[in-house]
């Protein structure tokens, strides 16, 4: 047990928190399930005015000043009126987390306004096991949000700081229950059989594991692609998870070149890198029949995948000419084609008819990149609900953000790939908004980054392709190991 000296100010805390009875010593049951002799209860603080704003600046002074955050949020409720004081007193915008929505599924969990990759920094009152913590971080990265670090006024000293460390989050507090048992004891508020029982029991519980279903639920998020290959009910998408895992890839090249010429040269230069390889071929001038074979036996040759960008639309029959007819024949080379969702499941219907017995794959576009598109809330929770209904055909979705998603994280069998991609967030001059490979794959929650621009316009495009995929396999390898 450490025997730091406690500042002068800390002690006076202890011992106000002691006079108003936040302390109490005798039989508790913990929210953890351990008796405990020992039991703090802080929701008194909010009768002692000058006390609750001495216990909110004191511990907002207790993060370090290299700690960056653009957010706060109270764990619900002891902290809700401590993160209110230092949000007024700070001027630091604040996050509310909805305790009734179980398991952040249907409803809006979090209330306030911020952008996916603002960092949210928690404040929680104290902490045991760092459950409570947890369960309010998962709705905040959720949606997007970064957290990384939690202060805290007491630290119980029962494993809340390594269950927070092994899910990214450094504990900051004020002081531990050790400390505060100490400085009782010491100003003689605590008889000596107190203390000792207290020690003992702090000795025997120093680790309180985190409930089962946290540590559950994160799993699920860190899978990784061999697993998920096992997850996909379809052939080309099992076959798509495996290529990533196998080549330690999760980049698609979106190869919008001028010529199927061109095309097919950009194919071979940059084909070791990829897993997947976009076209639009209804932009290829010089298209001719064998189109679909060589860049079948490229992709073969450097084993990636070929989607075709059609972006189906139409009623189901209509889309069953599209895909197998026409000049481009696409059902006869492209593994995989997506298709919005604005015509209903009936879309999906088709496209399978002819593509589930070739083995192909489809993919709904859920969101797109574009700003001011309409493919947000109700018509993104649509596509999810399409996929998990036709599950042997769709693999996966256009995404931007998945992480956000009501219900998130979403089936691990389903893939997510993601456009506006760049080594710099901005955007062009016609609406598309890019953001980093890091920030598709570690904070949005998605798997492939699609990067068109950001190749094809590069000097070199395998060099750049190679960064890119450098990025975005790093990216994912931290999100597992995070998870
Ligand atoms: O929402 C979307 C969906 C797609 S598939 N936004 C997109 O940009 N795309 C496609 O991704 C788009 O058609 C283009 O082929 C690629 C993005 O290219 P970039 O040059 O902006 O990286």
């Amino acid at each position: 047990m450490s025997s730091s000296p406690v500042s002068p100010s800390m002690e006076s805390l202890i011992l106000q928190l002691h006079e108003i009875s936040a302390v109490k010593f005798g039989n508790f049951k913990l929210k953890s399930g351990i008796s405990s002799p020992i039991y703090i209860d802080l929701r008194l603080i909010v009768s002692y005015p000058s006390l609750l704003r001495q216990i909110s600046q004191t511990l907002i002074a207790a993060v370090p000043s290299s700690t960056p955050y653009d957010l706060l949020c109270g764990v619900p409720y002891t902290a809700l009126p401590i993160a209110t004081c230092i949000s007024t007193s700070r001027d630091v915008p604040m996050l509310m987390r909805r305790k009734e929505v179980k398991d952040y599924g249907t409803a809006k969990a979090i209330e306030g306004v911020f952008t996916p990759g603002q960092v949210c920094l928690i404040i929680e009152d104290l902490v045991t096991s760092g459950a409570s913590v947890l369960e309010t971080a998962a709705p905040l990265r959720a949606a997007g949000l970064k957290v990384c670090d939690a202060v805290v006024l007491i630290d119980r000293e029962q494993g809340g700081r390594e269950n927070l460390e092994e899910n990214g989050i450094r504990l900051h507090a004020l002081f531990r229950l050790s400390e505060m048992v100490r400085v009782l004891k010491e100003k003689g508020k605590l008889a000596e059989e107190t203390v000792g029982a207290v020690l003992r029991f702090l000795e025997e519980n120093r680790r309180v594991a985190v409930p089962k279903v946290e540590k559950e639920k994160v799993r699920v998020k860190g899978l990784g692609f061999e697993e998920r290959a096992k997850l996909s009910k379809n052939p080309t998408g099992k076959k798509l998870f495996e290529v990533m895992a196998q080549k330690k890839t999760n980049l698609c090249l979106a190869a919008d070149v001028a010529t199927a010429q061109e095309l097919l040269a950009i194919a071979e230069k940059v084909g070791p890198e990829i897993c997947l390889l976009k076209t639009h071929v209804d932009i290829l001038p010089d298209f001719t029949p064998d189109f679909g074979s060589k860049l079948r036996s490229i992709a073969e040759r450097h084993n990636f995948m070929i989607f075709e960008d059609r972006k189906f639309a139409d009623i189901g029959n209509t889309v069953t000419m599209q895909y197998e007819g026409g000049i481009f024949h696409i059902l006869d080379w492209a593994d995989i084609v997506n298709a919005h969702i604005i015509s209903g499941p009936g879309i999906v219907d088709g496209l399978k008819l002819k593509g589930l017995p070739r083995g192909r794959g489809l993919l709904l576009l859920a969101e797109m990149s574009s700003a001011g598109n309409l493919a947000k809330g109700d018509y993104t929770a649509a596509a999810v609900k399409i996929a998990e209904d036709h599950s042997d055909f769709v693999i996966g979705f256009i995404s931007v953000n998945p992480a956000s998603w009501p219900g998130a994280p979403v089936n691990p069998a389903f893939i997510q790939a993601t456009p506006g991609v760049q080594m710099v967030t901005g955007g062009d001059a016609l609406g598309q908004q890019y953001n980093t490979p890091k920030s598709v794959i570690y904070d949005r929650g998605s798997d492939i980054i699609i990067v068109g621009r950001g190749i094809i316009k590069a000097e070199n495009p395998a060099e750049a392709a190679h960064e890119y995929r450098i990025q975005g396999w790093q990216a994912y390898l931290d999100k597992c190991s995070s998870n």
